[in-house]
């Protein structure tokens, strides 16, 4: 089994695809030992059939703004694998959505979901629409455009979508109001939706808290704690949200968040009204982080900067891919980082990553971190499917009690000779084996 010819074969197959090459090269690299050690997995091709999309949806969208323009944009469905169970994940809106960065989010959501211990394939979906500067009623039109096509190919047993990037509460009421039109059916084939039809308690926050709890597990091995701990958070989205909320709960504080043309310090902390009034801004959809400065004079905004220059205990990026690169890491290494816990999808580049395993810092990949937003999303698949609501405090502790479990599985298959975690092979191996079984039960389909 020879990682180089499987990359070079796949290279060859998804041509230009970066990031999906990427995620997949990241995978194989901690799992071939596996592989090669369990002939079954050979025998079956497991790495060939997990590696290529069961279906790649695509499809126009036509939709008209507010002065009468007609515009066009490209939907996309990638479901890429149901062993475990109906495919689930979210979707983004953002100009950068190619097929590559929906294939590598689809890609890495199979091991993800499979971590979360709930039965849930792996899926992701989205759109080149930039919701920046739109109206209300051109989001409205842009997302029912949207599902006049996706509706076909999704149902609460068949593919559940939910939020990411640029999809929150407000867009999934527009898409679950026009798939609920078109199947006639109110059922949860959607997850993230509002807390009065049909939405779980704590859903907002769950990527969030989700990655804190990770953070929290990872510092227990070291014997520390999160009290009294700086955090670094990037972006002020759905996930920087949960994880400034968790932190500051914790009783950590939280000295910085960011936007795509920089990051805000401020050294007093980001807690309680100042989390309230970003929460105002991003509604308002105006540049939500550089008038954080005019409200609280002690902050600074750096233009053009990232976060991870600051000296903190726990760096927390949650914007987007590849935000963290090697220079980032450096810097964090050398001003004495403790955790990494990641709220985003692949945000530290490979390079990134090699600097951080190799100055033995606790660093919880993606798929692991922030896998309590799916795992939450299970939740309220399993509440919708008995229709009943779960107070928050069951929500939050079914939730507590996944990260935990996530954080034993990562170091059941992680932990090297000398004691290092290496959650990056713990989550992959953990959440590979699972699928592949599935898939060898299920027989070649
Ligand atoms: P949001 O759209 O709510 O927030 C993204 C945030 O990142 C915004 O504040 C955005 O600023 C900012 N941002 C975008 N690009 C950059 C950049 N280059 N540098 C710094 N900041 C940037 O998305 P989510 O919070 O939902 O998602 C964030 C990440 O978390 C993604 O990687 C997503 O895949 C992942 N994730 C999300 C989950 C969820 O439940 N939502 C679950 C698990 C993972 P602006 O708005 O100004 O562009
Ligand atoms: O990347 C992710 O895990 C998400 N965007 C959440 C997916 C979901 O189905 O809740």
């Amino acid at each position: 089994m020879n990682l180089e010819k499987i990359m070079s074969d796949l290279e060859r197959k998804n041509p230009g695809e970066k990031e999906f090459l990427q995620a997949v090269r990241e995978v194989l690299e901690t799992i071939i030992d596996v592989v090669v050690e369990n002939p079954k997995y050979q025998a079956a091709s497991i790495i060939e059939r997990i590696t290529e999309p069961d279906r790649v949806i695509s499809f126009k969208v036509e939709w008209v703004d507010d002065k009468g323009k007609v515009h066009v944009n490209r939907g996309y469905r990638v479901q890429f694998n149901n062993a475990i169970g109906p495919y689930k994940g979210g979707c983004r809106f953002h100009p950068s959505v190619t097929l590559s960065g929906l294939k590598f989010l689809g890609f890495e959501q199979i091991f993800k979901n499979s971590l979360t211990t709930l039965p849930m394939g792996g899926a992701k979906g989205g759109s080149d629409f930039d919701p920046k500067g739109k109206s209300q009623a051109e989001i409205m039109r842009f997302c029912q455009a949207f599902m006049s096509e996706l509706y076909k190919y999704i149902g609460p047993d068949t593919d559940i979508p939910a939020g990411d990037i640029g999809v929150g509460g407000r867009e999934i009421g527009y898409m679950y109001g026009m798939y609920k039109k078109l199947v006639g059916e109110h059922t949860g084939s959607f997850t993230g939706k509002g807390r009065n039809w049909g939405g779980s308690l704590i859903r907002p926050e769950a990527t969030g808290f989700g990655a804190v709890f990770f953070a929290e597990e990872m510092l227990k091995t070291r014997g520390e704690k999160i009290v009294g701990k700086t955090v670094a958070l990037s972006g002020f989205g759905n996930v920087t949200w949960g994880a400034a909320l968790k932190a500051t709960q914790l009783g950590a504080k939280v000295v910085t968040i960011s936007g795509p043309d920089g990051y805000v310090y401020d050294p007093d902390g980001i807690s309680g009204e100042k989390i309230d009034y970003l929460l105002e801004l991003r509604a308002s959809n105006q540049d939500i982080v550089k008038p954080y400065t005019y409200e609280f004079p002690n902050a600074q905004f750096f233009e053009g900067k990232r976060p991870w220059e600051q000296k903190v205990d726990i760096a927390m990026p949650c914007a987007i891919q590849n935000e963290l690169n090697e220079e980032d890491a450096k810097n964090l290494v050398k001003n004495g980082v403790m955790v990494i816990s990641e709220g985003a999808n692949m945000p530290c580049t490979p390079e990134a990553v090699e600097i951080i395993q190799e100055a033995k810092i606790l660093y919880g990949p993606g798929k692991a971190a922030n896998a309590g937003g799916v795992s939450t999303s299970g939740l309220e698949q399993t509440q919708n499917a008995m229709k009943l609501n779960w107070p928050a405090e069951e929500v939050e502790e079914k939730l507590h009690q996944i990260m935990k479990n996530i954080h034993e599985a990562c170091k059941k298959y992680g932990q090297e000779e000398d004691g290092y975690i290496n959650y990056v092979k713990g989550a992959n191996i953990a959440g590979f084996i699972k699928v592949a079984d599935a898939m060898i039960d299920q027989g070649v389909i």
